[in-house]
């Protein structure tokens, strides 16, 4: 079964049964496509008579939430595989384990992680995971400098660089994030009733030069290996464990691009609670946890990240006053612009997020989606001057507190 084309159920299970000391001779192995993303198939692969179970991913030649028109590379599944394997290797508990990659099939088998709950789906029953701020800041602590020439020979870093090239799902971010959502470009999707909102960002001169110097910061920095697509969505959670899945958007970019991309996902579904259906109390409280996992988010990341920094940065400037002073202000920064720049996509690009769009009231939706709006421009267009990430907190309570339909 080597040549590339899309697997059946049979053939997953095939594949399945020959890997080696994974299931046994007696196994009865179900199989059944879960795929919900925009990109994959995956197939959930059981064992009826032991508790065994893989997921098998496979890369199509195209977007599927597209269709054939819009080709993509292969060389993703292997991106997405090493780059799962190196974040193994930094933060062993905080990733799936995989079993096998086969470059012909774009295909990667890895632990299945059915236990847990993608994170935006927890987040709209509104669960609580106390553990999270402290697993996703060493997530992005460590994969981020240890990916950097701060934490890694900058040789090395170079060679890492040419593995993790990824021109067609750059192109995507690029269009979907920092180009299409500012222009009345055909992939955009929106609310006809918020029309009057985007045509005032598509008018939007100051903000589409903020705009202009992430994505060129997206296109040019070739900061740390970014997961690339670091959403609620990717992240799977219990209230005791955390495991990032899906980076295939792998590449050297911004760091501040992943933590925005945390941040962004959080103060999205603190938007979403607009739609909240138990008492007004109740949705106070769980903002607050919101608004708690934000800010111990930031703050554990930025503790973490000096800690490593002043324990094992191989720079040889690294402990020269003031610089990592100003290295962490310049991350602070990033992450404020472009957690602003994937609120807005998330509202009026292609791809939207449940937990505005599942909210079934019209005028609530509404009033979600101008908030998200209001939030995203007002982050992008002060990042440059936040010394503090109290202006993120304080940004999405004052926009709440102000936005009226
Ligand atoms: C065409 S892919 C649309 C989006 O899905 C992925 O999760 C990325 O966020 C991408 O931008
Ligand atoms: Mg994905």
């Amino acid at each position: 079964m080597s040549a590339y084309h899309p697997l059946t159920l049979d053939e997953a299970i095939q594949i399945a049964q020959e890997i080696p000391n994974l299931f046994d001779e007696q196994s009865n192995l179900q199989v059944r496509e879960i795929g919900d993303g925009n990109l994959n198939l995956v197939f959930h692969i059981t064992d009826s008579n032991s508790s065994k179970s893989i997921i098998l991913k496979q890369a199509l030649p195209y977007a599927k939430v597209v269709g054939e028109s819009w080709p993509l590379s292969l060389d993703r599944a292997r991106i997405e595989s090493e780059a799962l394997i190196l974040a193994y290797q930094l933060c062993p508990t905080l990733v799936p384990t995989v079993y096998r990659y086969d470059s012909e099939l774009a295909m990667t088998i890895m632990e299945d992680l059915s236990d847990h709950i993608i994170m935006r789906k927890g987040l709209i029953e509104g669960n609580r995971y106390p553990l999270f701020a402290e697993h996703i800041s060493d997530f992005l602590a460590r994969t981020l400098f240890f990916t950097s020439d701060l934490g890694q020979n900058q040789q090395a870093k170079k060679e890492s660089v040419k593995q993790f090239i990824n021109p067609d799902l750059c192109k995507i971010t690029e269009d979907l994030i920092f180009a299409d959502p500012y222009v009345d470009a055909e992939t955009n999707n929106f609310n006809a009733a918020i029309r009057d909102a985007v045509e005032a960002l598509w008018a939007d001169q100051p903000l589409h030069l903020e705009v202009a110097l992430l994505r060129m910061k997206f296109l040019t920095s070739a900061q740390a290996l970014l997961h690339g697509d670091l959403h609620t969505g990717s992240i799977f959670v219990t209230e005791q464990s955390t495991k990032v899945i899906d980076p295939e958007f792998a590449y050297y970019g911004p760091m501040g691009f992943d933590i925005g991309a945390v941040l962004a996902n959080l103060a999205l579904n603190y938007i979403g609670q607009e739609h909240w259906s138990r008492s007004e109390e109740a949705r106070a409280s769980y903002r607050e946890y919101l608004i708690d996992t934000l800010r111990d988010t930031w703050s554990q990341f930025d503790t973490k990240f000096r800690a490593l920094w002043n324990e094992h940065a191989v720079d040889p400037l690294a402990k020269v006053p003031g610089y990592q002073d100003l290295y962490m202000q310049q991350l602070l920064q990033d992450s404020i612009g472009f957690a602003g720049c994937k609120i807005i996509r998330r509202t009026i690009g292609l791809a939207h997020v449940a937990d505005i769009d599942t909210i079934s009231d019209d005028r609530v939706r509404e009033r979600a989606e101008r908030l998200a709006l209001t939030v995203g421009r007002a982050l992008i267009l002060q990042h440059r001057q936040v010394t503090s990430f109290d202006a993120f907190i304080d940004t999405l309570e004052q926009a709440t507190k102000g936005v009226q339909v």
